[in-house]
Formats: C-alpha cells, sequence, structure tokens
C-alpha cells in the first residue's frame, strides 16, 4: 500500500432525481491503494464481489454519528471501483423505511450481501420485524436488474432461524447457497431458483472453530473457504478472522485458521475476493473515529500458500488516517 497520500477528491456531483450520484473517492494524489478507502462516511460490513461490468463493488453498511452500539445503522451504500484506488459512492442503495415488514423503529440495518443470477441482483440484508430486535431478526431481499440502483424489498426469506449476516454464494453450477449464523452456530443450505426460499433444511456448518458471525465463502481451485469472525476478547483486541475448508459448499469443515489478527475495533467482518488476477481480503476498522462503532471499510492483499492455506492479511493504514484514543 501507498503511504503519505494526503487527499481524497470528490470528482463527479450530480442532481438525484434521474442522473446518478456519484463522487470519486479517496484518489490519492500518488496514486495508489490507501486504507481506509472511504474516508466521507462511517462503513462497515464490506460485501465485495466483481460484476461483468469489470467493476468491484462493494456492499457495505453505515455507522451513524453520535453512534449506539450498531443501534441506528438504518442504510446502506454501494461503492465501486475499476484500479483499486478511485472508489465511487453510488448513494444509499436501501434504507430501514422502505422494508414493510420491518421493525417500526427503524434501525438495525446490519452485514449485507449482494448477488447477481439470470438478469437480477439480489440484496440480502439482516433486519429485526419486531421492537424486540434481537428476537426477530429476518433476512430481507431486495432485488433490482442493476448493481448499485433501483432496489426494492421483496420479502424474506421464510422460516429461518432469527440471526443475522447473510452471505449467498453461487457455484459454477449455478446452484446458490445461503449461509447466515450468530450467538455461536453458522447455518448453511441450498436456495431455490427464485433465491428467496431455502431448498430443504438449513444445516448447522460442523467444523468451524470460535465462530461468532460473518460468514463469507469463496471457491479457489475446488476447494470452498468459509471465513468469519470468531469471539476474540482480550483488552482492546478484539474479533480475529478465521477460515475453514472443505470440498463440499455445506462442509464438513476443516478448521485452518486465523488470517487476521484484530484491528482497532470491537468487531471484524471480512470478504475474500478476486480482482484482476490479485486476492484481496476486506475488512473494517475503526481507524477514522477512534470510536468502536463508527467503522471504515479497507481492503489489503491476501495471498495463498502452495497448499492452499491463506497467509495472515497484514493491515495497512495510510492516508491520514490515524489511530485515535480508543472510545467505546
Ligand atoms: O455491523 C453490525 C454488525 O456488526 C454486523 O452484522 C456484524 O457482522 C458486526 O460487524
Amino acid at each position: 500500500m501507498g503511504k503519505n497520500c494526503l487527499f481524497s477528491i470528490p470528482e463527479f456531483l450530480f442532481g438525484k432525481r434521474g442522473l446518478a450520484l456519484f463522487f470519486s473517492l479517496g484518489a490519492c494524489w500518488c496514486g495508489a491503494q490507501k486504507n481506509p478507502f472511504i474516508t466521507h462516511m462511517y462503513t462497515a460490513d464490506p460485501s465485495a464481489h466483481v460484476w461483468s461490468d469489470g467493476r468491484l463493488y462493494v456492499y457495505a453498511s453505515h455507522d451513524i454519528a453520535p453512534p449506539r452500539g450498531c443501534d441506528l445503522m438504518d442504510k446502506y451504500h454501494v461503492f465501486s471501483t475499476d484500479d483499486m484506488v478511485n472508489w465511487v459512492d453510488h448513494g444509499e442503495i436501501l434504507s430501514s423505511e422502505q422494508v414493510p415488514w420491518g421493525r417500526k423503529e427503524g434501525g438495525f440495518m446490519w452485514a449485507p450481501d449482494c448477488v447477481y443470477k439470470n438478469g437480477t441482483y439480489y440484496f440480502y440484508f439482516p433486519h429485526p420485524s419486531g421492537t424486540e430486535w434481537n428476537k426477530t431478526w429476518k433476512i430481507g431481499v431486495a432485488t433490482s436488474d442493476k448493481p448499485a440502483s433501483g432496489f426494492t424489498v421483496q420479502g424474506y426469506i421464510p422460516d429461518l432461524e432469527p440471526m443475522i449476516d447473510p452471505c449467498v454464494f453461487i457455484d459454477d453450477d449455478g446452484q446458490a447457497y445461503l449461509y447466515y449464523g450468530g450467538g455461536g452456530t453458522c447455518m448453511g443450505g441450498k436456495l431455490k431458483d427464485n433465491m428467496m426460499e431455502v431448498d430443504g433444511k438449513m444445516q448447522i456448518m460442523e467444523g468451524l472453530e470460535d465462530f461468532h458471525e460473518a460468514a463469507w465463502v469463496h471457491k479457489r481451485k475446488g476447494i470452498y473457504y468459509l471465513s468469519y469472525s470468531d469471539n476474540h476478547d482480550e483488552g482492546d483486541a478484539h474479533n480475529r478472522m478465521r477460515y475453514a475448508t472443505s470440498k463440499s459448499p455445506l462442509g464438513p469443515w476443516t478448521y485452518q485458521g486465523i488470517y487476521m489478527d484484530p484491528t482497532d475495533s470491537y468487531t471484524n467482518h471480512g470478504s475474500i475476493v478476486k480482482y484482476k488476477g490479485q486476492w484481496y481480503a476486506f475488512y473494517h476498522n475503526s481507524a477514522l473515529s477512534g470510536h468502536d462503532w463508527l467503522r471504515s471499510i479497507c481492503v489489503d492483499k491476501l495471498y495463498y500458500n502452495k497448499d492452499g492455506s491463506i497467509r495472515k492479511v497484514v493491515p495497512t493504514l495510510d492516508c491520514g488516517a490515524s489511530l485515535k484514543g480508543k472510545k467505546k
């Protein structure tokens, strides 16, 4: 990662109605990748995907100041790039006000994911349906024919246990799989072709060690990788990122180890994606705010060993972002 970058440059701003909202963000004068790569707002839980237009898109949740844990997070933004340096903020794609079945108090739009299938982008988001948020989580589904606008809520995936952090992975044969979890349990199952219902039963993902949340599945050389955050909680150092592998998308999984040590943030949440021949690990930290619940999305290169194991990702910081005194 390049160092000594001084500026983010907003390049284009268009009116809202009918026109796109573009900010070219994070373009350093030195032309290098930087962390955090979004600095005009607080962001968390990056789900990264490469779509057929050749751009890499990141679907993130949005921390809002002043923070109250993760209660007030009520909207999502999408960011994209074609060079890992210049990022476009496509604006808000969904808020809790647009969820007909959502809790009346709003908030709690937590870690989302998005997949593309047969001309439609499916955006999956955890959101409670009741005031008692912890017992009423649903996995909502919104769709659009565009990757970063026009999303309409279609409903939620029925008959799921109330847990969070959906990840949808589509295998080479076109079969889609849903993963989600919380409270120490990660579950996975097949999705029907409509992408809104589970085909059969969700099953516990066996073989993970110390699962907390933030499941993410990717495939490399025929091996499935399930990555997630753990329950580590010591002093100021919190969630680590771990992973397990399998020859099957639903396990059983073989635990492999930690691929990222804690950042300065209480939580971590990652996605792993290949772009233009390079693998990347997305995650978040609290570098801009020094506050656990005002997080910022980051990315660093990820490398595999010859045996397919993941080398520890070393988080980088630059462009003037500084770690401030820790606030909870
Ligand atoms: O951002 C809200 C929650 O914090 C996410 O759903 C978890 O993965 C953790 O990052």
